[in-house]
């Protein structure tokens, strides 16, 4: 009650809510209904009798039973169109919570407030009952998340495959010190109600043992022995927006083959006899928590091949219902690997089709060839995963014979083109030399699909140019493109911000079930940016969501916050390329600058609070000393009385999607500051300016893209770009010249960091180093223009009149970021699949 403010009406009462039933209309009776009776069947309890996650509980079981109607009416047009398929394969989908955006996509918020209210209950209340589905870590799980959203509302036939992890991302604690803790996330403890457990769906998937190869000649193998343990389908229904096409993700668990070793129990050995049981379940178990790097361990390629092999056969048995000849599949079926993680599928359908399906070696790879599609997301070379020959070969003989086969033909096509380049040979083979060998999985996706795609213009051309440039060569152009990332305006702009999307709904004098399904409609708001009205509305509803958010604070963090100041915000991954040092060590610079002015001079100056929210991954020890960094100097501004007014600082821990929801509608400035090239596109810089915050950033990923339809007079660019990097990489080591000479104002930050200022100093050397030792991330070479970046930010925020049109500005152009089109890219230059609607 105190975080809504709303006064409840007593719900102890059976009299009284009895009361509240009476003036339901129709539609509300259909809905306290079906919630009175799922409070009273599926959970055995009283309607009124019942704390707020009961009624969470009852109103999602509502809910869903109408999304169980709409995705069995999808999956039987689906089966009696019989149009072609397309499948996401992606470790991670970051859905966060379901219950807003189902009713919203359902359109059936205003019922279910309404019905909720009459039981006695605020439905805002219940919204924050429901946990975070966290099964993923940034912007590639949350990409699947609303790329899957967007094909449900395309009304195309699209199917998304994950891993249901018993754990999802990481709690993320911070200790007194500034210390991220992790503690698990058992997102399941409470019953999940947005799945439905297929206990029918299972197929049995081995690792290691052994693989023979025929001897006849045929190329086929047999694959026997090791484990072997089952995976078991929970669906998952993705509702789309304002249409009954509803597509499902269905996620894979491990479960044992054999549960119980009735020998090991019967002899006593109670924990022998559970071992197996263990080892399966551990396959489904955590979500690995890091983003953009790759650790070669054994249960993370365990997970890969599980997911991937089970997806397969699920595919390959829905196929086979069809009655189509196997050299048809391609026709009716697109898989996208959603980085290189699921690339484990190409060996698998390979296996399937030459021991199973008794194809020659050519069919199936063309087959192979015209079922995969391959997006990378990264060019970075610690995230580009490759395997240990030794090890693949142990958890998976026939995939690593597979491979070597795979190579042994390309290396031939290889050198049939280029005779004799050596050179060239090594660097495409699959194989990369050294001890042990290792598997490149960019390269095996790369040759094992139809075509690749990068995901912003900038990356996609980085791409092309450097770690698929041989690859370009070989193959041609064409099979290389770009589909620019999106986000889902249901969740980023309609739910998250509901007073706006009302708002550009009365500007523009459209619906937003009709410009929520097409999102250029968003630059009509152009015809108004000189409307004073318009300007003091959308001003207002800044001013709200920036309470709103001051609210969240005070009640999770118990901290009192300025409203009426510049909120600056950065929420990412905390990674050194994506600079959040850059960020912190300026908000020092800025700190030390007001010290030096006079109570006067002060006063002329922007204020402002500045907001931090990520996590690191718990062995990246640099990326950690941020977080302990930014939250020991907020600690000391915060509590300096000369300058608080003028400058605070805050770190909101265990940041996820809900937390977004909050964050991203009160941004007047957010901050996507990445060294040039490192950042493939970035998705968070197109939420925060949909909701009009204008952006801060380099010229890198989509923040170019974005600068190119909102005009690079409405956002703010500073560094060096992506050609120079190389250059001054090479200059930092070879020529490197002295910070306090480079580049004194950092110079003078730094020490005062190293001094003390902000705790013991020592502590942080190791990441100062980074900077003064090397510098990759090249923050030497762009604080500067990072400084006066921030200070034409300053004069910019202060002509408030000529803020508030960017702002507006930048809402109108943010059609393109819409995640419709990018699906709509992927269905027609990819997949080549086309909508199938539910009547
Ligand atoms: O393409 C979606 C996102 O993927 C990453 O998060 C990734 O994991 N590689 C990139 O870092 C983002 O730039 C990108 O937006």
């Amino acid at each position: 009650d105190e975080v809504t403010g709303k006064e409840k009406w007593p719900r102890g009462e059976e009299a009284v809510w009895k009361a509240g039933l009476r003036d339901v209309d129709a539609e509300e009776k259909t809905i306290t209904n079906s919630i009175v009776n799922h409070v009273q069947t599926s959970l055995a309890r009283q309607a009124y009798n019942l704390d707020n996650l009961g009624a969470y509980q009852a109103v999602a079981l509502s809910v869903r039973d109408d999304l169980i109607i709409n995705w069995n009416e999808t999956q039987l047009t689906y089966s009696r169109k019989a149009p072609k398929r397309a499948y996401y394969l992606s470790l991670e989908f970051l859905m966060g919570r379901s219950l807003d955006n189902s009713i919203l996509n359902l359109g059936l918020k205003d019922k279910y407030a309404g019905g909720v209210d009459k039981l006695g209950f605020n439905l805002e209340d219940l919204l924050d009952q429901e946990r975070d589905a966290a099964l993923g870590n940034g912007g590639l799980g949350r990409l699947a998340a609303c790329l899957l959203d967007s094909s449900s509302t395309q009304e195309l036939p699209v199917w998304g495959y994950g891993l249901r992890y018993k754990y999802g991302i990481f709690k993320q604690l911070i200790s007194p010190e500034g210390q991220q803790l992790e503690a698990p996330d058992p997102w399941l403890d409470h019953q999940n109600p947005w799945e439905l457990p297929r206990l029918d769906v299972i197929y049995d998937v081995r690792f290691y043992g052994e693989a023979k190869r025929s001897s006849d000649g045929s190329g086929r193998a047999e694959w026997s022995g090791g484990q072997e343990v089952v995976a078991q389908a929970y669906d998952v229904p993705i509702p789309g927006y304002h249409t009954k096409n509803t597509n499902n993700l269905r996620l894979w668990e491990s479960k044992p083959k054999s549960g119980f070793d009735l020998n090991s129990f019967n002899a006593g050995n109670y924990e022998g006899a559970i071992e197996s049981s263990n080892s399966a379940a551990a396959i489904t178990s955590v979500l690995y928590p890091n983003d953009n790097t790759s650790f070669g361990k054994e249960l993370r390629l365990k997970q890969q091949y599980f997911w991937t092999a089970a997806s397969l056969a699920d595919i390959m048995r829905r196929f086979k219902n069809q009655d189509k000849p196997i050299s048809a599949f391609p026709e009716f079926i697109a898989v996208q690997l959603n980085d290189t993680h699921p690339t484990l599928a190409i060996p698998e359908l390979m296996r399937i089709l030459i021991d199973e399906e008794d194809q020659t070696w050519d069919k199936a790879w063309d087959i192979v060839t015209n079922t995969f599609f391959y997006t990378n997301h990264t060019v970075l070379p610690e995230a580009l995963e490759k395997w240990p020959v030794p090890l693949l070969q142990h958890v998976l003989p026939r995939h690593m014979q597979i491979i070597f086969d795979i190579n042994l033909f390309f290396m031939g096509q290889v050198e049939k083109k280029f005779p004799g380049d050596r050179e060239r040979l090594a660097r495409m083979s699959l194989i990369e030399e050294g001890s042990p060998q290792q598997v490149r999985m960019a390269h095996l996706a790369c040759i094992g699909s139809r075509r690749v795609n990068g995901v912003a213009e900038l990356h996609s051309d980085l791409v092309k140019t450097t770690i698929l440039k041989d690859f370009v060569e070989f193959y041609g152009i064409s099979r290389f493109g770009n589909v620019t990332n999106g986000i889902t305006p249901r969740r980023w702009l309609d739910q998250c911000n509901p007073t706006l999307s009302a708002l550009i709904s009365s500007t523009l004098k459209i619906p937003k079930e009709v410009w929520l399904k097409d999102l250029p409609k968003l630059e009509g708001l152009l015809a108004h940016v000189d409307d004073p009205e318009l300007a003091k509305t959308w001003a207002e509803i800044k001013q709200a969501n920036k309470e709103r958010l001051a609210h969240w604070v005070q009640v999770n963090l118990g901290l009192k916050i300025n409203t009426n100041v510049m909120y600056d915000i950065q929420i990412k991954r905390l990674h050194e390329y994506k600079r959040q040092t850059l960020n912190i060590l300026g908000v020092i610079h800025r700190y030390l600058q007001l010290k030096a002015l006079t109570p006067e001079e002060r006063k002329k100056t922007n204020r402002k609070a500045v907001f931090f929210a990520g996590k690191a991954a718990p062995g990246y020890y640099i990326a950690k000393l941020t977080i302990r960094l930014i939250v020991n100097v907020a600690r000391i501004i915060n509590a300096d009385k000369d300058t608080n007014e003028f400058l605070s600082l805050y770190f909101l821990p265990d940041y996820s999607v809900s937390l977004a929801e909050v964050l991203i509608p009160s941004s007047d400035i957010s901050q996507h500051i990445s060294t040039a090239g490192t950042e493939a596109s970035g998705t968070s810089n197109m939420k925060f300016c949909l909701n009009g915050g204008l952006l801060l950033g380099t010229v890198d990923g989509a923040n170019i893209e974005i600068a190119e339809e909102v005009g690079e007079s409405n956002v703010f660019f500073f560094g060096h770009l992506t050609p120079d990097v190389e250059d001054l990489r090479y200059q930092h080591q070879y020529h490197a010249i002295p910070i306090e000479e480079k580049c004194p104002a950092l110079a003078n930050v730094l020490n005062a960091v190293s001094g003390g200022l902000f705790g013991d100093g020592g502590v942080y050397e190791p990441l100062l180093n980074t900077i003064r030792q090397g510098d990759h991330y090249l923050l030497t070479d762009d604080f500067d223009s990072y400084i006066q970046a921030l200070a034409m930010v300053d004069v910019a925020y202060l002509d408030q009149k000529e803020w508030i049109k960017k702002s507006i500005r930048t809402t109108a152009k943010m059609g393109k970021f819409s995640t419709d089109r990018a699906i709509q890219d992927y269905a027609q230059e990819y997949w080549n699949i086309e909508s199938a609607k539910v009547e």
